[in-house]
């Protein structure tokens, strides 16, 4: 099995060079390197990297974006290959920043992190009502829900979610996370959210815990 030049894309995620992520990750597959290995041996711990980086503050929100979109560019290329494959994702995540609010960069870069950390993210976008968190669960069957919430108007709609899962028997079948600079753990155990996470760092070491519990 030829090996993958790990060192390289590597620096391309950490450096947010996606063309160059792409070009390595196209060569990589090119010389028979295995889809998933190069997610597992590469994206994964790359991205866990920027995470780290981000939460001592070495990254800010810019260079993080920059990860993001090369982690992208190569993922683009691996996704349809992986889904070839049948290979399973750690989790289902269906993700999206709550009804009346219009903030998605950090729902976004949340997603992403979450997709670098091996999850088949479902991004349902902003301003989403608890139906259309329903409607990606049951038709995704996705075991995880992401809830973004930038403005202190909206965090209750986070509630509402939470309890329209109830109402529509989906509850059981998912673990809900919630995130976003207003909210707070206290807040997310008034409303009976199962994690909350502050940075999108630990949004993944977050998700990974509630898949694995
Ligand atoms: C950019 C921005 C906008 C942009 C949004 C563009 C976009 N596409 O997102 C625009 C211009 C549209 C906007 C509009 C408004 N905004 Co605005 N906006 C901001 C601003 C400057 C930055 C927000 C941001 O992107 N931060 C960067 C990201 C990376 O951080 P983050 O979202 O917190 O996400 C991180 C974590 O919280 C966490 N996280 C986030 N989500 C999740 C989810 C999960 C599950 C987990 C685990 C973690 C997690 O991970 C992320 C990465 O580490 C903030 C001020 C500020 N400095 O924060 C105001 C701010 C949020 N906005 C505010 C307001 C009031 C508004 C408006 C009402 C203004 C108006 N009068 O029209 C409208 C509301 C529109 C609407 N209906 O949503 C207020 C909110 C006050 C409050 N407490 O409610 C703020 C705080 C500004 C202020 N100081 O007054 N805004």
């Amino acid at each position: 099995m030829p090996d993958l030049d790990n060192a390289k894309l590597r620096e391309a995620v950490l450096g947010g060079d996606w063309k160059t992520a792409a070009a390595v990750t196209k060569a990589a597959i090119a010389e028979g390197v295995e889809p998933l290995a190069i997610v597992t041996g590469c994206l994964v711990p790359a991205m866990d990297e920027v995470g780290r980086l981000f939460e001592c503050e070495e990254y800010f929100v810019p260079e993080m974006l920059l990860s993001a979109r090369a982690m992208k560019a190569s993922m683009d290329i691996l996704r349809p290959l992986l889904a070839a494959a049948g290979t399973e994702p750690v989790g289902r995540v269906a993700i999206g920043t709550v009804k009346g609010d219009l903030h998605d960069i950090g729902k976004n870069l949340v997603g992403a992190m979450l997709e670098g950390g091996g999850f088949e993210v479902i991004d349902l976008g902003a301003d989403v009502s608890a139906e259309r968190f329903i409607e990606a669960i049951t038709k995704s069957n996705a075991n995880l829900v992401a809830l973004s919430a930038l403005l202190t108007v909206t965090m209750p709609a986070m509630k509402t979610i939470i309890e329209a899962l109830r109402n529509a028997g989906v509850r059981e079948k998912v673990k809900v996370m919630v995130g976003g600079a207003p909210v707070t753990q206290q807040y997310a155990d008034s409303i009976g959210a199962d994690g909350y996470g502050e940075s999108a760092g630990a949004a993944v070491a977050l998700a990974r815990r509630l898949v694995a519990a």
